[in-house]
């Protein structure tokens, strides 16, 4: 061997010794996995310094081919095993923080939701009527057209359905209901009297929404009948449900009740009920707060009753309007506008 090759091969020695050197010392500051990888791919990877040492070995000599071919794949070797030991550390310290519990650690509040208002209102309403022997039942929101209108004495060509518009769907077979109304006819098809029912549910109808009308609302129906005869419901006892109702509703034992002679084609006579209280919104003024009457004779008989037979009061009014008048709320959208203000006030 020649000097020259001497010095070169001693060189090149040294190179290696370096090459190792800055690999180790990379490894001693590594926190994380990936950081490791990134080191891992400097060192050994195809385009790392080591690597390329190996592919220029092939312009070399037999003899230093072989020497220096051995050392740099020993290190090779040593590197590959000490990035091995590092991943291993850094994993056990990953799962360490995984695993580590402080168990004097303050507790995490979970914080607990609470029952909508209108759901809250709708309990109310729900157990005064309960407490008057209604029964609770609930309906279907699609409609037939014949139930929503027609077996309600609301034929196509009525006005009174032009005061309803609602969502049709496709085929106008079906539609969105605009009143708990039908779950009248509904539930008569399937008793027969004595029964008193409330209805509460969603109803649907296509109008622009303001302060006080929503496209969405909720209705409460309420259907009472027995066979005609002494004692069967009257005008009277629907103004005694209603002075009860609303008299408890309100917690308001001076709450007077008014009827308005009013239309619906569904009963006759036809009311709507106003109120008048001590306190709140309700000092001192007249306000309109349901529709009602006595069940029309041909809606009994669209149902399956006999003519003359049956006799009964029905009334329908809003959740959302109760809801407002009892709590000072003065805009309908609030209900459903999602603003936790709003709704962690109740
Ligand atoms: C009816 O829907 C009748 N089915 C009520 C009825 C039942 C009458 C039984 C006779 C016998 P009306 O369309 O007036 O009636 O609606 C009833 C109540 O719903 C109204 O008094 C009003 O307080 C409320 N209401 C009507 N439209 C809206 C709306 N867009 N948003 C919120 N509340 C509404």
């Amino acid at each position: 061997m020649s000097c020259g090759a001497c010095a070169a091969g001693s060189s090149m020695k040294n190179q290696l010794d370096r090459i190792k050197e800055v690999a180790l010392k990379d490894l001693e500051n590594l926190r994380t996995l990936a950081e490791l990888e990134t080191a891992r791919v400097q060192a050994l990877g195809r385009s790392s310094e080591l690597s390329q040492f190996l592919r220029s070995l092939k312009e070399r000599s037999e003899d230093e081919r072989r020497e220096l071919g051995a050392l740099a794949n020993r290190i090779r070797g040593e590197l590959e095993e000490q990035f091995e030991r590092a991943k291993e550390r850094l994993e056990d310290l990953a799962y360490a923080a995984l695993e580590k519990l402080d168990v004097s650690a303050p507790g995490m509040k979970v914080q607990r939701g609470h029952v909508h208002p209108l759901t809250q209102v709708q309990d109310d309403i729900n157990a005064i009527f309960a407490s008057m022997g209604f029964r609770i039942v609930e309906g279907p929101e699609v409609e037939t057209e014949w139930a929503n209108f027609d077996a309600l004495n609301t034929p196509p060509d009525h006005p009174a359905r032009g005061m309803q518009d609602t969502f049709w769907l496709q085929g106008m077979q079906h539609l969105m209901r605009t009143h708990t109304s039908p779950m009248q006819v509904r539930f008569m098809q399937q008793h027969q009297p004595p029964f008193r029912i409330i209805v509460p549910g969603r109803v649907y109808r296509n109008e622009a929404t303001d302060a006080t009308h929503e496209f969405q609302f909720h209705q409460i129906e309420g259907l009472m009948v027995t066979r005609t005869g002494p004692g069967a419901p009257s005008m009277a006892n629907l103004k005694g449900v209603m002075e009860h109702f609303y008299q408890r509703f309100f917690r308001d034992p001076n709450i007077e009740v008014r009827f308005n002679a009013s239309y619906f084609p569904f009963v006759e006579p036809g009311v709507e009920v106003y109120i008048k209280g001590s306190s709140g919104k309700l000092a001192g003024k007249w306000l309109e707060v349901a529709g009602a009457g006595m069940v029309h004779q041909n809606v009994f008989e669209h149902v399956g009753y006999v003519r003359g037979e049956m006799q009964g009061f029905a009334f329908g009014m809003a959740l959302e309007r109760m809801a407002m008048l009892k709590y000072k709320i003065d805009d309908i959208r609030l209900f459903n506008g999602g603003d936790l203000r709003f709704l962690r006030q109740f």
